[in-house]
């Protein structure tokens, strides 16, 4: 053991423990520890808003795969992480949440900057820990890390500001990876008997074969089956997009070939996802869920096997390893999607082919609302700009994606080649996500060019972190879809009540303007035939540690709702409310 500080205990484990940038707002509460930062190598990022922190922890773990760091000041800097943990939770994203707290020994007196902190985030953390005193410091440090990665999610390290100081014999815990295995031999036998009987056999691909790294093994499964494999929602990077047997993702605003496809099956696959309920919903007006087909699910958490949907075989285990055993086990045996094969090949590129081409004329949305606002605007249709932008993004380009109508649609134009290059706001589902995200992202892989999509309500929550770019030198490049309006919440308006706009329409100011007053680069882009060459210089900037917003105008048209299934046509049983109903 040595004789150190427990700040020093804190900042040693930090370093053991692989972390190399933290993500936060300078605060008293940790200053003595934050002080020695730099001289074990941990670089501090300030950033705007502690949401950013921990946003930014978040996009730098999903690159990297190893744990992102965020701190802040007790009280008001720790509660301003709440919406990016719970974005963190739902994301699976193993971000460590350090929360200094205030003194042990006035607690509960009402000082300055008191609040519980750990209640706060007890249903958005896969593990909180308190430090009781300095002397576990060390230990209990090290234990979040651990457990963020093992159960992949963001944990909680709660510090009583007092226990920075004074002195402890310790030694420093290592890192403690935990192996994952492929999951139970029984059930992994009944997988692979199922798939030897399957005649449609189709795979879905998760986020668990993304962070396992497990593409390669998914790719080699769906070869030896010839099976159509979509991604799960919002994991579009789950399986290249070049693939022959790729047919792209599942839930809202995805592959309408995806969906013909997986409704076809016999036997699905689900490999490395929890089928989380909205990104199995009925879309297009397809209700594409194979109620009959044999579902096999594959994930490393057992309470996800069977929540949402009905399983016939439930493995609990890593995607990769489960993908390599059940091929392994699949080997030379006799199987029966083989005598259908051709055709089932034929399919997929039947599919493939009418979807692409329906993608293609559909330049524009057709409801009555969006040809009204669209027509005499002179603006471009989002869908064309969405188009445009899908071919114009380097092929090693990493894109975020933000929460509203546009970076929704934009689910049937992103394509990715490689894992870890896809960081859409999740479950969770706040706007505000992408920016920071992404600039998380950027720190953990700078040699990649770095995109977000935002919209321009969103945008509004989260712009201020384009200092923190400037500030820090992290180049990104964020595409701003300005419609003047929440356009997302406005299609509920549009569809359930009569229009009787409230709420949703936005006065912007030159989000380009700003951006150059903020020391970054605007773009505007009113034009399609000016995509390509703005984020080709936006991209290009990024090698010279510059930030770009290239804000693109667009049409107020609006793609399909999220949550169609969600509102009801409004009734209204007072007289004073009688006119508020649907026209
Ligand atoms: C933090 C947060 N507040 C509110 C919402 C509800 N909401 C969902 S989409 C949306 C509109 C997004 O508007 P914008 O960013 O301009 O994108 P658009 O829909 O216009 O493409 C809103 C307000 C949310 N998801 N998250
Ligand atoms: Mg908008």
């Amino acid at each position: 053991m040595t004789r150190m500080t427990p700040s020093e205990a804190f900042v040693e484990t930090l370093a053991a423990h692989g972390v190399k940038n933290v993500f936060g707002i300078v605060g008293s509460a940790y200053m003595d520890a934050l002080d020695i930062f730099p001289a074990a190598g941990i670089r501090f990022i300030p950033t705007v808003h502690e949401q950013g922190s921990a946003h930014m922890a978040d996009g730098y773990s999903r690159v990297s795969g190893r744990q992102g760091v965020c701190i802040g000041q007790n009280g008001p800097g720790i509660t301003n992480f709440v919406t990016a943990i719970a974005a963190a939770y739902w994301a699976h994203s193993p971000v460590v949440a350090i929360t200094p707290e205030t003194g042990s020994g006035t607690i509960g007196l009402g000082g300055f900057q008191e609040t519980e902190q750990l209640p706060i985030f007890s249903k958005i953390t896969k593990y909180q820990a308190h430090v009781t005193g300095p002397q576990r410091m060390a230990e209990l440090t090290g234990r979040c890390f651990d457990m963020a990665l093992a159960e992949r999610g963001p944990t909680q390290l709660n510090i009583p500001r007092d226990h920075f100081y004074g002195e402890v014999d310790v030694d420093i815990p290592q890192p403690r990876f935990v192996e994952r295995g492929p999951g139970g031999e029984q059930s992994l036998d009944d997988a692979a008997a199922l798939l030897a009987q399957a005649k449609f056999p189709v795979i879905v691909s998760g986020g668990g074969v993304i962070m396992s790294d497990g593409v390669e093994d998914c790719v080699a499964l769906a070869e030896h089956l010839n099976a159509p494999v979509v991604n799960s929602y919002l994991h579009n990077d789950s399986f290249p997009a070049k693939h022959s047997l790729w047919c792209g993702p599942l839930g809202y605003q995805g592959s309408k070939a995806g969906m013909k496809l997986i409704a076809q099956a016999d036997v699905v696959l689900a490999l490395g996802t929890r089928l989380g309920p909205f990104g199995t919903l009925p879309q297009h007006g397809i209700d594409y869920w194979p109620r009959k087909a044999k579902i096999i699910q594959v994930d490393s958490d057992h309470r996800m096997l069977g929540l949402v949907k009905q399983i016939s075989v439930g493995v609990c285990g890593d995607a990769k390893a489960a993908a390599k055993a059940i091929l392994h086990r699949l080997g030379n045996r006799e199987m029966a999607c083989r005598a259908n094969a051709d055709e089932r090949l034929a399919e997929i590129k039947r599919q493939k082919d009418e979807w692409e081409a329906e993608l293609d004329r559909w330049t524009h949305e057709v409801d009555d609302w969006s040809l009204q606002v669209a027509k005499d605007s002179g603006l471009i249709h989002p869908r064309q700009m969405l188009r445009a932008f899908e071919r114009a993004l380097p092929e090693n380009a990493m894109v975020s994606t933000d929460i509203g109508n546009i970076c929704s649609v934009s689910n049937s134009y992103l394509r990715f080649q490689h894992a870890k290059s896809f960081f859409a706001a999740m479950s969770f589902g706040n706007c505000g996500y992408a920016f920071p995200t992404i600039i998380g992202a950027k720190v953990a892989a700078p040699d990649r060019p770095a995109v977000a999509y935002v919209g321009d309500g969103a945008w509004g929550m989260s712009f201020g972190e384009i200092l923190t770019c400037v500030r820090e030198s992290i180049p990104v490049t964020a595409v701003v879809f300005n419609n003047g309006q929440w356009g997302a919440e406005k299609k509920n308006q549009v569809d359930f009540y009569a229009t009787r706009f409230l709420g949703v329409n936005l006065e912007n100011p030159s989000f380009a303007g700003i951006a150059r007053a903020m020391g970054a680069e605007g773009i505007t882009v009113t034009e399609l035939d000016q995509v390509g060459e703005a984020l080709q210089k936006a991209c290009d900037a990024q090698s010279q540690g510059k930030t770009t917003i290239v804000e693109v105008m667009v049409t107020k048209e609006l793609g399909d709702p999220f949550r169609r299934d969600a509102l009801k046509k409004p009734v209204r049983l007072l007289d004073k409310y009688k006119d508020y109903t649907v026209a």
